[in-house]
Protein backbone atom coordinates (compact mmCIF):
# COMPACT_ATOMS: atom_id res chain seq x y z
CA UNK A 1 0.00 0.00 0.00
CA UNK A 2 0.84 3.82 -0.62
CA UNK A 3 2.29 5.27 2.85
CA UNK A 4 2.35 8.38 3.51
CA UNK A 5 3.62 10.98 6.46
CA UNK A 6 2.10 14.48 5.82
CA UNK A 7 -0.75 16.59 6.51
CA UNK A 8 -1.04 16.76 2.69
CA UNK A 9 -2.27 13.33 2.54
CA UNK A 10 -4.95 14.43 0.10
CA UNK A 11 -3.26 16.35 -2.48
CA UNK A 12 -0.65 13.53 -2.95
CA UNK A 13 -2.82 10.68 -2.94
CA UNK A 14 -4.72 12.44 -5.45
CA UNK A 15 -1.38 13.15 -7.08
CA UNK A 16 -0.66 9.59 -7.15
CA UNK A 17 -3.96 8.51 -8.97
CA UNK A 18 -2.96 11.27 -11.22
CA UNK A 19 -4.14 11.12 -15.09
CA UNK A 20 -3.90 7.21 -15.57
CA UNK A 21 -0.92 6.36 -13.10
CA UNK A 22 -3.28 4.00 -11.42
CA UNK A 23 -0.17 2.30 -10.00
CA UNK A 24 -1.31 2.20 -6.32
CA UNK A 25 -3.51 -0.48 -7.88
CA UNK A 26 -1.37 -3.19 -8.37
CA UNK A 27 2.29 -2.13 -7.46
CA UNK A 28 3.58 -1.55 -3.71
CA UNK A 29 5.22 2.11 -3.48
CA UNK A 30 6.71 3.37 -0.07
CA UNK A 31 6.67 6.96 -0.50
CA UNK A 32 8.32 9.75 1.81
CA UNK A 33 6.23 12.87 1.73
CA UNK A 34 7.86 15.89 3.03
CA UNK A 35 5.09 18.96 3.66
CA UNK A 36 6.59 21.27 1.16
CA UNK A 37 7.88 21.80 -1.48
CA UNK A 38 8.81 18.38 -2.80
CA UNK A 39 7.99 14.51 -3.03
CA UNK A 40 11.08 12.67 -2.74
CA UNK A 41 9.95 8.82 -3.51
CA UNK A 42 11.51 6.15 -2.06
CA UNK A 43 13.07 4.17 -4.46
CA UNK A 44 16.38 2.43 -5.03
CA UNK A 45 15.93 1.48 -8.29
CA UNK A 46 18.24 2.62 -11.13
CA UNK A 47 16.94 5.72 -12.68
CA UNK A 48 16.77 4.84 -16.49
CA UNK A 49 16.19 6.76 -19.59
CA UNK A 50 15.62 5.51 -22.99
CA UNK A 51 15.34 7.37 -25.99
CA UNK A 52 14.99 6.85 -30.07
CA UNK A 53 14.46 2.94 -30.75
CA UNK A 54 17.50 1.92 -29.15
CA UNK A 55 17.23 1.97 -25.94
CA UNK A 56 20.12 2.57 -23.79
CA UNK A 57 20.01 3.37 -19.74
CA UNK A 58 21.89 6.50 -18.75
CA UNK A 59 22.75 8.35 -15.66
CA UNK A 60 20.26 11.10 -14.18
CA UNK A 61 20.88 14.12 -16.24
CA UNK A 62 22.40 17.12 -14.49
CA UNK A 63 20.27 19.94 -13.42
CA UNK A 64 20.90 23.08 -15.00
CA UNK A 65 20.25 26.55 -14.90
CA UNK A 66 19.43 26.30 -18.84
CA UNK A 67 15.70 28.17 -18.12
CA UNK A 68 13.93 29.48 -14.43
CA UNK A 69 10.25 28.93 -13.86
CA UNK A 70 8.26 32.42 -12.54
CA UNK A 71 5.25 32.75 -11.52
CA UNK A 72 3.42 34.36 -14.79
CA UNK A 73 -0.16 36.03 -12.99
CA UNK A 74 1.48 36.01 -9.28
CA UNK A 75 -1.84 37.53 -7.68
CA UNK A 76 -4.10 35.14 -9.19
CA UNK A 77 -4.73 31.54 -7.68
CA UNK A 78 -7.40 28.58 -9.18
CA UNK A 79 -8.49 25.57 -7.47
CA UNK A 80 -6.90 22.58 -9.71
CA UNK A 81 -6.24 24.04 -13.51
CA UNK A 82 -6.26 21.44 -16.06
CA UNK A 83 -5.82 24.13 -19.46
CA UNK A 84 -5.18 27.00 -20.14
CA UNK A 85 -5.60 28.93 -23.41
CA UNK A 86 -4.41 32.24 -25.17
CA UNK A 87 -7.35 32.72 -27.47
CA UNK A 88 -7.37 34.99 -30.11
CA UNK A 89 -9.62 37.66 -29.40
CA UNK A 90 -9.74 41.68 -29.04
CA UNK A 91 -9.53 41.69 -25.37
CA UNK A 92 -6.63 39.52 -24.89
CA UNK A 93 -7.54 37.56 -21.76
CA UNK A 94 -6.02 34.06 -20.54
CA UNK A 95 -8.81 31.59 -20.06
CA UNK A 96 -8.20 28.49 -17.66
CA UNK A 97 -10.49 25.33 -17.49
CA UNK A 98 -11.00 24.08 -13.51
CA UNK A 99 -10.90 20.41 -13.00
CA UNK A 100 -14.33 21.11 -11.69
CA UNK A 101 -16.15 22.30 -14.37
CA UNK A 102 -14.88 25.85 -14.75
CA UNK A 103 -13.51 28.51 -17.66
CA UNK A 104 -12.42 31.39 -15.88
CA UNK A 105 -10.65 34.23 -17.61
CA UNK A 106 -8.29 37.15 -16.82
CA UNK A 107 -6.20 40.55 -18.17
CA UNK A 108 -2.74 38.11 -19.93
CA UNK A 109 -0.85 40.81 -17.20
CA UNK A 110 1.42 39.65 -14.88
CA UNK A 111 -0.63 42.60 -12.54
CA UNK A 112 -3.95 40.81 -12.64
CA UNK A 113 -6.05 40.64 -10.16
CA UNK A 114 -9.04 39.88 -11.27
CA UNK A 115 -10.83 36.41 -12.82
CA UNK A 116 -14.40 36.52 -14.55
CA UNK A 117 -16.22 33.32 -14.81
CA UNK A 118 -16.92 32.64 -18.55
CA UNK A 119 -18.52 29.39 -17.78
CA UNK A 120 -20.28 26.92 -15.27
CA UNK A 121 -20.33 23.49 -16.16
CA UNK A 122 -20.23 21.96 -12.40
CA UNK A 123 -23.87 21.16 -12.67
CA UNK A 124 -22.88 18.71 -15.32
CA UNK A 125 -19.70 17.74 -15.08
CA UNK A 126 -18.93 14.49 -12.85
CA UNK A 127 -15.52 15.80 -10.50
CA UNK A 128 -14.62 12.72 -8.52
CA UNK A 129 -11.77 11.16 -8.10
CA UNK A 130 -8.48 12.36 -9.75
CA UNK A 131 -9.02 11.53 -13.33
CA UNK A 132 -12.65 12.93 -14.12
CA UNK A 133 -13.62 15.92 -14.54
CA UNK A 134 -13.15 19.24 -16.82
CA UNK A 135 -10.28 18.00 -18.72
CA UNK A 136 -9.57 19.80 -22.12
CA UNK A 137 -10.56 23.26 -23.40
CA UNK A 138 -9.88 24.43 -27.42
CA UNK A 139 -11.03 27.46 -29.29
CA UNK A 140 -12.22 26.96 -32.69
CA UNK A 141 -10.06 27.95 -35.88
CA UNK A 142 -12.56 30.90 -36.46
CA UNK A 143 -13.36 31.93 -32.62
CA UNK A 144 -12.57 35.30 -33.64
CA UNK A 145 -15.86 34.77 -36.36
CA UNK A 146 -17.68 32.12 -34.09
CA UNK A 147 -17.45 32.64 -30.95
CA UNK A 148 -16.66 29.04 -30.35
CA UNK A 149 -14.91 26.97 -28.21
CA UNK A 150 -14.76 22.78 -27.34
CA UNK A 151 -14.74 21.17 -23.97
CA UNK A 152 -13.85 17.77 -23.01
CA UNK A 153 -15.28 16.58 -19.78
CA UNK A 154 -16.67 13.36 -17.73
CA UNK A 155 -19.99 13.11 -16.65
CA UNK A 156 -21.87 10.10 -14.65
CA UNK A 157 -25.23 8.23 -15.11
CA UNK A 158 -23.93 6.93 -17.34
CA UNK A 159 -20.36 7.79 -16.99
CA UNK A 160 -18.96 8.93 -19.99
CA UNK A 161 -16.45 11.72 -21.75
CA UNK A 162 -18.32 14.16 -23.61
CA UNK A 163 -17.23 16.48 -26.18
CA UNK A 164 -19.50 19.95 -26.36
CA UNK A 165 -19.14 23.30 -28.07
CA UNK A 166 -19.94 26.62 -26.17
CA UNK A 167 -20.45 30.29 -27.67
CA UNK A 168 -19.35 32.89 -26.23
CA UNK A 169 -20.53 36.59 -28.38
CA UNK A 170 -18.36 38.16 -30.01
CA UNK A 171 -18.69 41.37 -28.43
CA UNK A 172 -17.83 40.26 -24.93
CA UNK A 173 -15.71 36.93 -24.81
CA UNK A 174 -15.46 36.39 -21.36
CA UNK A 175 -19.19 35.16 -20.87
CA UNK A 176 -20.52 32.15 -22.39
CA UNK A 177 -23.77 32.03 -23.67
CA UNK A 178 -25.65 30.26 -20.61
CA UNK A 179 -27.80 28.05 -22.67
CA UNK A 180 -24.99 27.14 -25.81
CA UNK A 181 -24.09 23.77 -25.35
CA UNK A 182 -24.14 21.53 -28.21
CA UNK A 183 -22.89 18.36 -27.78
CA UNK A 184 -20.82 16.72 -30.55
CA UNK A 185 -19.41 13.61 -29.15
CA UNK A 186 -19.68 10.79 -26.06
CA UNK A 187 -17.95 8.08 -25.01
CA UNK A 188 -18.79 5.46 -22.70
CA UNK A 189 -16.21 5.11 -19.41
CA UNK A 190 -15.94 2.08 -18.15
CA UNK A 191 -13.75 3.43 -15.24
CA UNK A 192 -13.17 6.34 -13.20
CA UNK A 193 -9.92 6.60 -14.31
CA UNK A 194 -8.01 7.62 -17.88
CA UNK A 195 -10.60 9.65 -19.64
CA UNK A 196 -7.85 11.27 -21.62
CA UNK A 197 -8.19 14.96 -21.71
CA UNK A 198 -6.82 16.88 -24.80
CA UNK A 199 -8.37 18.28 -27.32
CA UNK A 200 -7.16 20.69 -29.90
CA UNK A 201 -7.16 21.54 -33.48
CA UNK A 202 -4.50 20.67 -35.91
CA UNK A 203 -3.22 22.73 -38.62
CA UNK A 204 -5.73 21.57 -40.62
CA UNK A 205 -8.41 22.73 -38.66
CA UNK A 206 -9.83 19.36 -37.76
CA UNK A 207 -10.09 18.35 -33.64
CA UNK A 208 -7.93 15.66 -32.06
CA UNK A 209 -8.91 14.16 -29.29
CA UNK A 210 -7.06 12.06 -26.86
CA UNK A 211 -9.43 9.41 -25.38
CA UNK A 212 -7.35 6.99 -22.57
CA UNK A 213 -8.06 2.80 -22.46
CA UNK A 214 -11.31 3.45 -20.61
CA UNK A 215 -9.15 3.13 -17.20
CA UNK A 216 -8.89 0.24 -14.73
CA UNK A 217 -5.44 -0.70 -14.67
CA UNK A 218 -3.46 -2.87 -17.19
CA UNK A 219 -5.94 -2.55 -20.14
CA UNK A 220 -8.03 -4.66 -18.05
CA UNK A 221 -11.42 -4.28 -20.66
CA UNK A 222 -8.91 -5.01 -23.76
CA UNK A 223 -9.50 -1.15 -25.10
CA UNK A 224 -5.66 -0.06 -26.52
CA UNK A 225 -5.84 -3.12 -29.54
CA UNK A 226 -9.45 -2.93 -30.54
CA UNK A 227 -10.30 -0.67 -33.19
CA UNK A 228 -13.88 -1.17 -33.07
CA UNK A 229 -13.97 1.39 -29.64
CA UNK A 230 -12.95 4.70 -29.25
CA UNK A 231 -10.90 4.32 -26.20
CA UNK A 232 -7.36 4.02 -26.27
CA UNK A 233 -6.70 6.59 -29.11
CA UNK A 234 -6.48 9.92 -30.65
CA UNK A 235 -9.48 10.69 -32.91
CA UNK A 236 -9.35 13.57 -35.98
CA UNK A 237 -12.99 14.84 -36.33
CA UNK A 238 -14.76 17.85 -38.28
CA UNK A 239 -16.52 19.70 -36.13
CA UNK A 240 -17.14 22.60 -38.89
CA UNK A 241 -20.39 20.72 -39.86
CA UNK A 242 -22.08 20.64 -37.01
CA UNK A 243 -24.15 23.63 -37.85
CA UNK A 244 -25.47 22.74 -40.99
CA UNK A 245 -25.99 18.62 -40.34
CA UNK A 246 -26.19 18.32 -36.92
CA UNK A 247 -22.93 16.08 -36.02
CA UNK A 248 -19.24 16.16 -36.47
CA UNK A 249 -17.93 14.96 -40.10
CA UNK A 250 -15.10 11.96 -40.47
CA UNK A 251 -12.23 13.83 -42.69
CA UNK A 252 -12.36 11.42 -45.90
CA UNK A 253 -8.67 10.92 -45.25
CA UNK A 254 -8.31 9.52 -42.02
CA UNK A 255 -6.74 6.82 -42.17
CA UNK A 256 -9.24 3.75 -41.55
CA UNK A 257 -11.84 5.77 -43.73
CA UNK A 258 -13.43 3.22 -46.26
CA UNK A 259 -11.43 0.08 -44.59
CA UNK A 260 -12.60 -2.36 -42.39
CA UNK A 261 -9.49 -1.80 -39.91
CA UNK A 262 -11.73 0.14 -37.16
CA UNK A 263 -13.68 3.52 -36.65
CA UNK A 264 -12.97 5.76 -39.01
CA UNK A 265 -12.42 8.49 -36.13
CA UNK A 266 -9.25 6.72 -35.17
CA UNK A 267 -6.42 8.83 -36.26
CA UNK A 268 -4.13 6.57 -34.13
CA UNK A 269 -4.42 4.08 -31.14
CA UNK A 270 -2.80 1.49 -29.05
CA UNK A 271 -2.70 4.44 -26.48
CA UNK A 272 -2.91 4.10 -22.59
CA UNK A 273 -3.62 7.79 -22.07
CA UNK A 274 -2.57 10.54 -23.96
CA UNK A 275 -3.43 13.38 -21.15
CA UNK A 276 -1.54 15.69 -23.53
CA UNK A 277 -0.86 16.13 -26.76
CA UNK A 278 -0.29 19.10 -29.06
CA UNK A 279 1.54 20.50 -32.56
CA UNK A 280 4.00 21.74 -33.57
CA UNK A 281 3.15 24.70 -34.85
CA UNK A 282 6.23 25.02 -37.45
CA UNK A 283 5.94 21.74 -38.47
CA UNK A 284 2.44 20.56 -37.81
CA UNK A 285 4.25 17.07 -36.23
CA UNK A 286 2.10 15.80 -33.22
CA UNK A 287 3.34 14.86 -29.83
CA UNK A 288 1.90 12.94 -27.42
CA UNK A 289 2.88 12.15 -23.70
CA UNK A 290 1.21 8.85 -23.05
CA UNK A 291 0.82 7.90 -19.56
CA UNK A 292 2.01 4.24 -18.42
CA UNK A 293 1.20 1.68 -16.39
CA UNK A 294 3.99 0.92 -13.76
CA UNK A 295 7.08 1.26 -15.60
CA UNK A 296 7.75 3.38 -18.36
CA UNK A 297 6.07 6.74 -19.53
CA UNK A 298 6.46 7.49 -22.98
CA UNK A 299 6.37 10.32 -25.56
CA UNK A 300 5.40 9.75 -29.06
CA UNK A 301 5.78 10.88 -32.13
CA UNK A 302 1.98 10.38 -33.85
CA UNK A 303 1.29 9.84 -37.18
CA UNK A 304 -2.14 8.57 -38.65
CA UNK A 305 -3.10 4.85 -38.44
CA UNK A 306 -0.19 3.89 -36.33
CA UNK A 307 -0.41 1.24 -33.33
CA UNK A 308 1.28 2.89 -30.39
CA UNK A 309 1.73 -0.96 -28.42
CA UNK A 310 -0.84 -0.46 -25.33
CA UNK A 311 -1.47 -2.93 -23.93
CA UNK A 312 0.98 -5.11 -25.58
CA UNK A 313 4.02 -2.98 -24.58
CA UNK A 314 4.96 -0.57 -22.23
CA UNK A 315 7.32 2.16 -23.45
CA UNK A 316 9.67 0.04 -25.39
CA UNK A 317 9.24 -2.71 -23.42
CA UNK A 318 6.72 -5.96 -23.33
CA UNK A 319 4.08 -5.97 -21.27
CA UNK A 320 2.65 -6.86 -18.74
CA UNK A 321 6.48 -8.96 -18.43
CA UNK A 322 9.42 -7.00 -19.72
CA UNK A 323 11.34 -9.41 -19.72
CA UNK A 324 9.30 -12.01 -21.54
CA UNK A 325 8.97 -11.81 -25.70
CA UNK A 326 6.09 -10.43 -27.08
CA UNK A 327 4.99 -9.64 -30.89
CA UNK A 328 5.82 -6.35 -31.37
CA UNK A 329 5.16 -6.38 -35.60
CA UNK A 330 2.83 -3.58 -36.64
CA UNK A 331 3.50 -1.65 -33.23
CA UNK A 332 4.72 1.76 -33.49
CA UNK A 333 7.69 2.12 -30.41
CA UNK A 334 7.89 5.94 -29.12
CA UNK A 335 10.45 8.35 -29.21
CA UNK A 336 11.41 8.43 -25.47
CA UNK A 337 10.85 6.77 -22.47
CA UNK A 338 11.33 7.21 -18.73
CA UNK A 339 11.05 4.88 -15.95
CA UNK A 340 8.36 5.65 -13.92
CA UNK A 341 8.20 5.43 -9.66
CA UNK A 342 11.90 6.53 -9.67
CA UNK A 343 12.64 10.20 -8.65
CA UNK A 344 12.09 10.92 -12.42
CA UNK A 345 8.37 10.74 -12.21
CA UNK A 346 5.00 9.05 -12.30
CA UNK A 347 3.25 10.62 -15.02
CA UNK A 348 4.15 12.09 -18.07
CA UNK A 349 2.87 15.66 -18.98
CA UNK A 350 3.33 15.62 -22.94
CA UNK A 351 4.22 19.75 -23.79
CA UNK A 352 5.25 21.61 -26.71
CA UNK A 353 7.86 22.04 -29.47
CA UNK A 354 9.26 25.25 -28.86
CA UNK A 355 8.49 27.66 -31.37
CA UNK A 356 8.73 31.36 -29.21
CA UNK A 357 11.75 33.96 -29.34
CA UNK A 358 12.85 34.47 -25.93
CA UNK A 359 15.03 31.45 -25.23
CA UNK A 360 17.15 30.41 -28.59
CA UNK A 361 18.59 27.20 -27.51
CA UNK A 362 14.92 25.60 -27.05
CA UNK A 363 14.06 26.07 -30.47
CA UNK A 364 12.93 23.56 -32.53
CA UNK A 365 12.94 21.11 -28.50
CA UNK A 366 9.81 19.04 -27.38
CA UNK A 367 9.66 20.37 -24.13
CA UNK A 368 7.34 17.78 -21.48
CA UNK A 369 7.55 17.23 -17.81
CA UNK A 370 6.47 15.09 -15.26
CA UNK A 371 3.36 15.27 -12.46
CA UNK A 372 5.17 13.92 -9.34
CA UNK A 373 8.39 15.14 -10.09
CA UNK A 374 8.17 18.58 -11.10
CA UNK A 375 11.44 17.79 -13.68
CA UNK A 376 10.74 19.49 -17.54
CA UNK A 377 12.92 17.42 -20.62
CA UNK A 378 13.44 18.47 -23.84
CA UNK A 379 13.68 16.00 -26.85
CA UNK A 380 16.56 16.98 -29.53
CA UNK A 381 16.30 15.66 -32.50
CA UNK A 382 20.34 15.06 -33.54
CA UNK A 383 21.84 15.61 -36.90
CA UNK A 384 21.74 11.46 -36.79
CA UNK A 385 18.38 11.20 -36.79
CA UNK A 386 18.45 9.88 -32.70
CA UNK A 387 16.48 11.62 -29.89
CA UNK A 388 18.61 12.70 -27.22
CA UNK A 389 16.43 13.48 -23.67
CA UNK A 390 17.81 16.16 -21.94
CA UNK A 391 16.64 17.85 -18.32
CA UNK A 392 16.29 21.17 -18.74
CA UNK A 393 14.56 22.01 -15.01
CA UNK A 394 13.92 20.71 -11.86
CA UNK A 395 10.86 22.51 -10.14
CA UNK A 396 9.05 21.24 -7.05
CA UNK A 397 5.76 21.91 -9.11
CA UNK A 398 2.91 19.20 -9.67
CA UNK A 399 2.80 19.93 -13.79
CA UNK A 400 -0.63 19.47 -14.98
CA UNK A 401 -0.08 20.73 -18.35
CA UNK A 402 1.65 23.13 -20.85
CA UNK A 403 0.00 25.53 -23.10
CA UNK A 404 1.63 28.27 -25.30
CA UNK A 405 1.17 32.00 -24.56
CA UNK A 406 0.35 34.28 -27.99
CA UNK A 407 4.42 34.77 -28.51
CA UNK A 408 4.44 31.19 -28.87
CA UNK A 409 6.51 31.33 -24.98
CA UNK A 410 5.93 28.29 -22.74
CA UNK A 411 3.60 28.35 -20.14
CA UNK A 412 3.55 25.97 -17.32
CA UNK A 413 0.14 24.40 -15.55
CA UNK A 414 1.03 23.54 -12.14
CA UNK A 415 -0.38 22.86 -8.59
CA UNK A 416 1.02 24.02 -5.68
CA UNK A 417 2.64 21.74 -3.60
CA UNK A 418 1.86 22.29 0.38
CA UNK A 419 -0.91 24.80 -0.50
CA UNK A 420 -3.59 24.88 2.31
CA UNK A 421 -6.35 27.10 0.84
CA UNK A 422 -8.03 24.91 -2.07
CA UNK A 423 -6.50 27.88 -4.27
CA UNK A 424 -3.93 25.99 -5.17
CA UNK A 425 -2.74 25.88 -8.81
CA UNK A 426 -0.90 29.22 -11.04
CA UNK A 427 0.57 29.42 -14.38
CA UNK A 428 4.18 29.78 -14.57
CA UNK A 429 6.53 30.64 -17.80
CA UNK A 430 9.43 29.30 -18.70
CA UNK A 431 11.91 32.21 -18.94
CA UNK A 432 15.94 32.40 -20.20
CA UNK A 433 18.33 31.50 -17.14
CA UNK A 434 21.45 32.61 -15.84
CA UNK A 435 23.66 30.40 -17.52
CA UNK A 436 22.27 28.92 -20.37
CA1 LIG B 1 3.16 2.92 -26.56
Amino acid sequence: MVKFISSTILLVVLAFSAWGCAKQEDQTVDLTVERSPKISIADTRPVEIAISSTPTPTSSPTPTTKVEIKRAYPYLEFQRTVSAEYPDFPDNRVYVALKEGKIMAFADDYEANETILVLDISDRVSDVGMEEGLLGLAFDPLHKENGYFYVFYTASGPRRSVLSRFTVPLDDPSKALSDSEKVILEIDQPAENHNGGQIAFGPDDYLYVGVGDGGGAGDRYGNGQDTSTLLGTILRIDVSTVNTTGAYAIPGDNPFVGTNKGRPEIWAYGMRNPWRFTFDSDTGDLWAGDVGQNRYEEIDLVLPGLNYGWNVMEGFHCYPDENQPCSQEGLEPPIAEYRILTTLGCSVIGGYVYRGNMIPHLYGKYIYGDFCSGRIWTLNNKATGEWSQDELVDTALRIVSFTEDRSGEIIVIAWIPGATKGEDSGLYRVIPGENP
